[in-house]
């Protein structure tokens, strides 16, 4: 008898404490995010530059898979209102957007200044404010003006310059209000646009070259953001700065490909997290002995790889408040040289694939993997000395449709894990904002890939916006700050 009141007391707390477990700590910050091109619409609206993404869909419309452009997309150049909406009935406290540059600067430089666009994000950041909404921006999304194309776009350095200037704008214009600031989504994914003809904008075909040199004039540019916050504006305006990342968890096949995974890791997140979030700074030494090695090899009297001077490796170390996370799906990894002669996929030297048992979404690299959400945030504490860490990108894709249950368990599934890795390992994320808020232009997939909790009529030139099961789901994960019990074992 007595054995048995032991035996409940312990089976009552532990089954206590396991809830706990999927409790979101005080402070910590829920929300969701968008990007400028993919929602705003507006294309040349009051004085709106050109930026690569109207070129590429205007004049390369079969690089898109529906032949769909972001002339209109959500509209939400105009229903900005319907966003704070939706953003206020969830209960979200936070909600990430980017600005457009070309709104901003329609030609890139900071000679001219587009009232209207400042106009445009006044009205939605002090909406947002009035609804008790905070606003976390991120600079750059990929929607590159164009007149910097022209001038030869990431891989020239002098765009490190034009973004600091571009950045002061918003600064001077945004700063009194918005206390979070990102300044690059994804350059992993964006220097891709100089990698293929065939690929993201401004699909440039200078794959192992092209990568490399925007990797430098984009570490060079947050860094110049980040210094000239500090200098001109942090004092008064209190804010922080971060950068956003993509990562993709690696596991090996077996033990023998620990190491084609590390590297892995190395060649997708250490190229920019290694110079901004280490003591010792600069790129990997891996990434950096593996391209000259093989530069060495193909020819190249200097190596692909523009080096990092000394003085810019201590500019740019230490230059975060904290590190943006985008994370989605994971890999499995081993040895094997694959990608053309030169690239960054050669230079590394993993092959990475994905388990057919792993559940599928609607994007043909992105399966549901949740432990790997967990194995990741490790990985990125591990290596980076426990920084907070901002989710600032998660989600599911499907082809459409209200009831999406797969994204429901996607979202649940995914949440679980990182709050594992938050009272159980003591990985530090302070926020998390789903991706995305409504359906929207997916890239090269147009709008054949639906990430949104709300749907999106794109048929209809009033863009309606209805509630998914997912933003049902999610409002109540953002009302009680937990995940319901029903989707806990
Ligand atoms: C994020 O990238 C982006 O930040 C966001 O804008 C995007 O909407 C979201 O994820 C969902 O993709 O078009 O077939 O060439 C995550 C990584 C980068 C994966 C682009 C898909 C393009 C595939 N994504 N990549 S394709």
């Amino acid at each position: 008898m007595k054995f048995q009141t032991v035996c409940f007391i312990l089976v009552t707390t532990g089954f206590a404490a396991a809830h706990d477990n999927f409790a979101f700590p005080d402070g910590f910050l829920l929300g969701a995010a968008t990007a400028s091109y993919q929602i705003e619409g507006g294309w040349d609206a009051d004085g709106k530059g050109v930026n690569i993404w109207d070129t590429l869909t205007h004049e390369r419309p079969f690089l898109v898979a529906d032949r769909s452009t972001g002339d209109v997309a959500d509209d939400s150049y105009n229903l900005y209102m319907e966003d704070v909406k939706l953003l206020k009935n969830m209960g979200a406290q936070v909600y990430r957007f980017s600005i457009s540059w070309a709104r901003i600067l329609p030609e890139g430089h900071d000679n001219k200044i587009n009232q209207a666009g400042i106009d445009y994000y006044n009205k939605l950041i002090n909406a947002l404010l009035e609804n008790g909404i905070e606003p976390i921006v991120s600079i750059y999304h990929w929607d590159l003006p164009q007149k910097l194309q022209d001038l030869g776009g990431w891989p020239n350095r002098e765009l490190a310059i034009y973004t600091e200037n571009y950045a002061r704008v918003l600064f001077k214009n945004f700063g009194d209000r918005v206390k979070l600031w990102i300044t690059f989504n994804e350059p992993l994914i964006f220097m891709g646009g100089y990698t293929s003809d065939k690929g993201m904008a401004p699909s440039i075909n200078t794959p192992g070259i092209g990568d490399y040199l925007t990797s430098r004039t984009v570490l060079i540019a947050h860094a110049n953001i980040y210094h000239m916050y500090e200098r001109e504006f942090k004092q008064q305006q209190k804010g922080k700065i971060g950068i956003t990342l993509l990562s993709f968890w690696c596991e090996p096949l077996t033990p023998d490909y620990t190491e084609a995974c590390e590297r892995y890791q190395q060649f997708q997140l250490g190229i920019y997290a290694h110079p901004i979030f280490t003591e010792q700074g600069d790129y990997p030494s891996v990434v950096i002995e593996r391209v000259d090695a093989n530069s060495k090899a193909e020819g190249f009297t200097t190596s692909r790889l523009p080096k990092l001077t000394s003085e810019e490796v201590n500019y740019i170390k230490g230059t975060y408040d904290f590190f943006g996370m985008n994370f989605y799906t994971a890999y499995v990894g081993l040895n094997g040289v694959v990608g053309g002669i030169p690239s960054r996929e050669r230079d590394m030297g993993t092959i990475v694939l994905q388990d057919p048992n792993w559940p599928v979404s609607a994007s043909s690299w992105l399966r549901v993997v949740p432990w790997a959400f967990r194995k990741q945030l490790n990985w990125i504490a591990k290596e980076y000395g426990n920084p907070p860490i901002f989710v600032t990108e998660n989600g599911f894709s499907d082809y459409g449709g209200l009831n999406d249950t797969n994204r429901v368990l996607y979202y649940t599934e995914y949440m679980k894990e990182m709050l594992k890795a938050i009272h159980i390992d003591g990985v530090n994320v302070v926020g998390y904002t789903a991706w995305s808020l409504i359906d929207n232009f997916e890239w090269l997939q147009g709008y054949t890939e639906k990430f949104g909790v709300y749907e999106v009529n794109f048929n209809d030139p009033s863009r309606p916006r209805t509630p998914k099961e997912s933003a049902k789901v999610l409002t109540e994960i953002f009302n009680t700050r937990k995940i319901p019990d029903r989707f806990l074992d």
